[in-house]
């Protein structure tokens, strides 16, 4: 049968449209609830506005690629991810600079690990067929994540944020490295188990990949929101 539209029998699907619905939700939410922000705070929801407002749109397309050719949208989710991490990164940057005076060091690292991680990932997931690759990928890959968790629970950032932060600001960078640590921890589980052939074709790690960015995206931004709109801001 010739394949038309959404079937609603194919969860995978679904899930790229419920989620395209959601992402454009919180980004109208987020940029609406700026104004309620004060300072430096505004800039954090444009932030977060814009994360969620890049994945609509990818997830858009994504939908279109999965109901149609029935293939993972690699290079869509890639190219996604490519823009929006180095995003929450710069929030978390945001959220430092907000209370304190951060060397652009600091920044720049979490960015080049961030940019290694997906970058590792991409080749790998490109070169299914070359094990060495595909293991390699992952490897490099997690050690760039585990570098970023060093540097926000033990590093810098974290001492920046220990010594200087304000009760939002400290609310909100504790949240955040909880996303980082154990939000960001489904893809690589995703990535072990689409690869090592625990799943059933590539439906299941797509699943596991929409359920991971939902959470990674639109928490990541509601723990934004809680920290712009609390009374502590205003402090
Ligand atoms: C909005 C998108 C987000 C927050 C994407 C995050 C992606 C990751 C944390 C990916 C991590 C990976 C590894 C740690 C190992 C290599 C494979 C990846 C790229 C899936």
């Amino acid at each position: 049968m010739e394949k038309t539209g959404l079937d609603p029998s194919d969860p995978v699907g679904v899930s790229f449209w419920i989620i395209s619905a959601a992402m454009l939700a919180a980004t109208y939410f987020f940029f609406v609830e700026r104004d309620r922000a004060v300072g430096k705070w505004k800039t954090s929801l444009t932030v977060a506005a814009m994360v969620t407002g890049i994945a609509a749109l990818h997830y858009f397309y994504m939908r279109g690629v999965w109901v149609e050719t029935g293939e993972s949208p690699t290079v869509f989710r890639y190219v996604d991810w490519l823009l929006t991490v180095p995003l929450q990164i710069v929030e978390f940057y945001l959220i430092l600079t907000a209370i304190a005076v951060v060397g652009a060091s600091l920044f720049w690292r979490l960015l080049i690990a961030s940019v290694v991680m997906l970058l590792a990932g991409f080749v790998g997931e490109t070169n299914i067929a070359n094990g060495g690759l595909l293991w390699g990928g992952f490897i490099v890959g997690t050690a760039a994540w585990v570098y970023i968790i060093y540097e926000i629970f033990a590093g810098e950032a974290s001492k920046i944020n220990a010594s200087q932060g304000t009760q939002a600001s400290k609310s909100a960078f504790n949240a955040l490295r909880w996303i980082v640590t154990v939000g960001w921890a489904i893809y690589p589980l995703g990535y072990i188990l689409g690869y090592a052939g625990m799943l059933e074709g590539d439906g299941t790690l797509n699943l596991i990949y929409n359920l991971a960015d939902f959470v990674n995206k639109i928490a990541f931004g509601v723990v934004i929101w809680a920290a712009a709109t609390s009374d502590e801001s205003r402090a």
